[in-house]
């Protein structure tokens, strides 16, 4: 019997500052609707899906940045969402900012939640990968703050069974580490589910502009073929507050092939029938880890953080 999962990536277009939550939610409502009249299992939105992608801005008023996080999930304005999924029968990836009280402190992540198909949170994802900077630097065209308003996630690379699945999930920067998938595919991962806010222009490399689309594509297929897993990375694309967002939202097969694209910077839901076994044949053969695999010559990887070059 073939184990398919009908999935349904589903991009959005920009997220204004002035756009409520409840008028960006029955956005994310169409989506998932769109993706039911499809006959979608799964759906999945984009990073910090509810909100404009605020670290593009230094603030000093933590009630003003307190804003952009979610303290409950659901909540009063994302229950719509919830409940469409439930009554559609349809589990979906969501990424948002996330406040917490544990222990006594509040902790801030850029994190990301599976909801199966009943409704129940499935799975927790915090970032590992924050990319930017934690201080102010006005020479750049825009900030990328997400150093200073998150935490480095605590959770770890996990894969859980849900769904019939094998899932797990990362969001935007960590599709360009190689270590984010490999630490997967030695949970046997079948299904990877991440979201992303890319902007074209990435300020201290300028010169790496004209190749977003390529990087963005390079990482997430060769993520996929390396650990023989469906990857379903999704975009909020489109020029949101004048900041341009590259889109090219994209359900990779386990042979790294690109099955669907988005085509637009807008909300649009592109679709694929995954079978979930296609990367069986990957993993008894090129990428039988247990067989091929060599750790002995691979502990510089987690003894050693940056690059030491040999002495002469
Ligand atoms: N949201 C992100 O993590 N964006 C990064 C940018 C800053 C390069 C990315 O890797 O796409």
């Amino acid at each position: 019997m073939t184990r398919v999962l009908t999935v349904g990536a589903a991009q959005l277009g920009p997220i204004q500052r002035s756009d409520t939550r409840a008028a960006v939610v029955k956005r994310l409502v169409d989506l998932l609707e769109q993706a039911a009249a499809h006959g979608c299992n799964l759906v999945v939105f984009p990073e910090l899906a509810l909100t404009t992608f605020f670290p593009r801005w230094w603030m000093t008023d933590q009630d003003e940045i307190d804003s952009f996080f979610e303290r409950e999930m659901p909540s009063r304005e994302t229950a719509p969402l919830f409940e469409a999924a439930q009554r559609h029968g349809i589990g979906f990836y969501l990424g948002f900012a996330e406040l917490v009280v544990e222990a006594g402190s509040v902790r801030r992540f850029n994190t990301s939640i599976f909801v199966d198909a009943r409704g129940r949170i499935a799975g927790r994802y915090r970032k590992i990968h924050l990319p930017g900077h934690a201080e102010h630097e006005p020479w750049r065209a825009f900030q990328h703050l997400e150093k200073r308003y998150f935490e480095v996630g605590d959770l770890g690379f996990g894969v859980f069974r849900s769904m019939g699945a094998n899932m797990g999930m990362c969001i935007c920067n960590d599709r360009r580490w190689p270590e984010t998938y490999r630490v997967m595919g030695l949970q046997d991962v079948e299904m990877v589910l991440l979201g992303y806010n890319t902007p074209r222009h990435n300020p201290p490399a300028p010169d790496h502009d004209r190749l977003s689309e390529f990087h963005n594509q390079l990482c997430m297929q060769g993520g996929a073929y390396a650990n023989a897993t469906w990857v379903v990375g999704v975009a909020k694309a489109g020029v949101e507050e004048g900041c341009e967002l590259i889109g090219g939202s994209s359900i990779i097969a386990p042979s790294g092939q690109i099955v669907a694209q988005a085509l637009t910077q807008d909300d649009e839901l592109v679709v694929a029938r995954c079978d979930l076994d296609m990367g069986l044949s990957y993993k008894r053969s090129t990428f039988n880890l247990a067989r091929h695999r060599e750790p002995e010559h691979y502990r510089m990887i987690v003894e050693r953080r940056g690059a030491v070059p040999p002495k002469d």
